[in-house]
């Protein structure tokens, strides 16, 4: 599958749109030619989310949803022999799905609206292969409606899945199309509440009559910004960036801020009234890369931009239901392992639940959510540093361990190094180690360590490069009275929002 991907992750030029409602002043930054490399790491360290970016990053898992025509079919992709008859779960309750996704923690349900097989799951005007010609609810049923219903009686987020590459319409790879599609957007845009992700695949197949769409992505992403603002725009758009695998792991070092071209950055300068941040595009480059943000990646780049990760991955070997994979959902153990290597790598996990031909998530894959749960909750129910004392300032502590990342510990004086120590009245044992910048000002953090007083001698237990909004690291259990936070190197003076020790039950 991941072929597919590869349309989006070489693309090699600019994207660009026209949009209203950026609130930062800096989720971009120009640098101008010959800037030395610590300055443009220092403008880097300063170009931060949007709004947008910002809610969507906290909400740190969200629940993607596979289903539609391909699960009547068995099958992954559609081959154009799909027909509506055959759509007709016995079962669906969007209610189910909504408390599956409160199970797994996460905060959005991202719906399949129309796959590439082109069927719709709401009854749209614009093609009548839909739920209308299928015999679920004589026609009568709207699967979108149900969704974001359940979404938002359950006070989740909403978002959706919509494919522009379409094998099914007649005028794809037409001018037509960009219009149909575009109309599909409004529909579902305009007609079901809030919509706080649109999710675009980059494949770009080719459509029944062996064309191929040239995808009007600003066209696209103005409908988006004019309708739903807050809705961020992910992976074929300027918000949120595909990770590059769809194994669930992370880059262990991940930069939510990426070059960008110079053309891209004058496109919004021109297009906003000035107004930073009012631009949607992609960033040059291979998005599979290890290294997408070091310093050595941004010393030439004409442009910074803040685009931060996200981690897709399915519960199942699949994209879509098969019953052949019952016994091959992901383990609960399985799942933290992929909770740690995305969540704790600077990245929000993009977790598939697939629905059965009942229209339910399969009692197996709900077996497995609980588990991830129960470990996960028991894991950080207790943040030892709230009981520590700071050997400074004891309001570093009560910063460190609110809710907030905004209230946070930086080294004296602006510097980009320095060193944070606390100590304990008794012995405490963690084996995770948890930290937070206050990212809204920026992503700063290049190289930490963490160190133990034990047997009497300061010994280094965990050690990072980037931190981000969250880093989470799984260090062997480790006993001590007294600790320190050292920060090796930084773009420009860190600022730590939190920080936190915890033990893992065994299991
Ligand atoms: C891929 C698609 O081709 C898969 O079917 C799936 O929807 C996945 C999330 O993105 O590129």
């Amino acid at each position: 599958m991941n072929y597919k991907k590869l349309f989006n992750a070489f693309i090699p030029v600019m994207v660009v749109a026209t949009l209203a409602n950026e609130v930062s002043g800096q989720s971009f930054k120009k640098i101008e030619k010959g800037t030395p490399s610590d300055s443009v790491a220092a403008m880097a360290g300063r170009v931060v989310p949007s709004p947008r970016q910002v809610a969507w990053q906290e909400l740190e898992v969200t629940c993607f949803f596979h289903f539609g025509i391909n699960t009547f079919y068995d099958l992954e992709w559609g081959n154009r022999e799909e027909r509506a008859e055959m759509f007709n779960p016995t079962a669906f309750d969007a209610n189910q799905w909504a408390q599956a996704t409160k199970t797994a923690g996460a905060g959005m349900m991202l719906c399949l609206a129309k796959h590439h097989d082109g069927f719709c799951l709401w009854p749209t005007r614009y093609t009548d292969f839909s739920v209308k010609s299928s015999p679920w609810k004589n026609g009568k049923g709207d699967l979108i409606g149900e969704l974001a219903a359940a979404a938002h009686t359950n006070n989740l987020k909403f978002g959706i899945y919509l494919s522009p590459w379409d094998i099914h319409s007649p005028v794809y790879g037409t001018d037509e199309y960009n219009e149909l599609f575009k109309n599909q957007l409004r529909e579902l845009l305009t007609n079901y509440g809030k919509v706080d992700e649109v999710w675009f695949d980059g494949a770009c197949g080719e459509g029944a009559n062996g064309k191929r769409q040239v995808y009007d992505w600003e066209g696209y992403y103005k409908v988006i910004r004019e309708l739903q603002p807050d809705a961020v725009i992910a992976v074929m758009g300027p918000d949120v960036r595909w990770v590059g695998t769809e194994s669930g792991y992370g880059r262990t070092t991940e930069w939510s801020v990426v070059p960008a071209s110079a053309a891209v950055l004058d496109h919004i300068a021109r297009s906003s009234q000035q107004t930073p941040g009012n631009g949607a595009f992609l960033p040059v480059g291979n998005m599979m890369e290890a290294d997408l943000g070091s310093r050595e990646k941004i010393a030439n780049a004409e442009g910074l931009i803040w685009y931060p990760s996200e981690v897709d991955v399915s519960i199942r070997p699949g994209w879509f239901y098969h019953e052949k994979e019952d016994t091959l959902v992901k383990s609960p153990e399985k799942l933290v392992d992929i909770y740690y290597s995305s969540v704790g790598r600077n990245s929000l996990l993009l977790l598939n639940l697939p629905a059965d031909k009942r229209g339910l998530i399969h009692e197996n894959d709900l077996r497995s959510l609980r588990g991830m749960k129960t470990i996960l909750d028991q894991t950080f129910a207790q943040n030892f540093v709230k009981d520590a004392m700071c050997t400074t300032n004891n309001d570093v502590v009560a910063n460190l361990t609110d809710s907030l990342t905004q209230t946070f510990w930086s080294p004296e004086g602006d510097q980009t190094t320095g060193t944070l120590e606390i100590l304990f009245s008794k012995p405490v044992t963690f084996d995770r180690v948890l930290l937070q910048e206050n990212f809204r000002e920026g992503q700063r953090v290049e190289r930490f360590v963490i160190e133990a007083i034990i047997d009497g001698h300061w010994l280094p237990v965990a050690s990072g490069t980037t931190i981000g909004y969250k880093r989470i690291l799984r260090t062997e259990p480790a006993t001590t009275t007294r600790l320190r936070l050292r920060i090796l190197s930084a773009r420009s003076c860190p600022q730590i929002g939190s920080f936190g020790l915890f033990k893992a039950p065994e299991w």
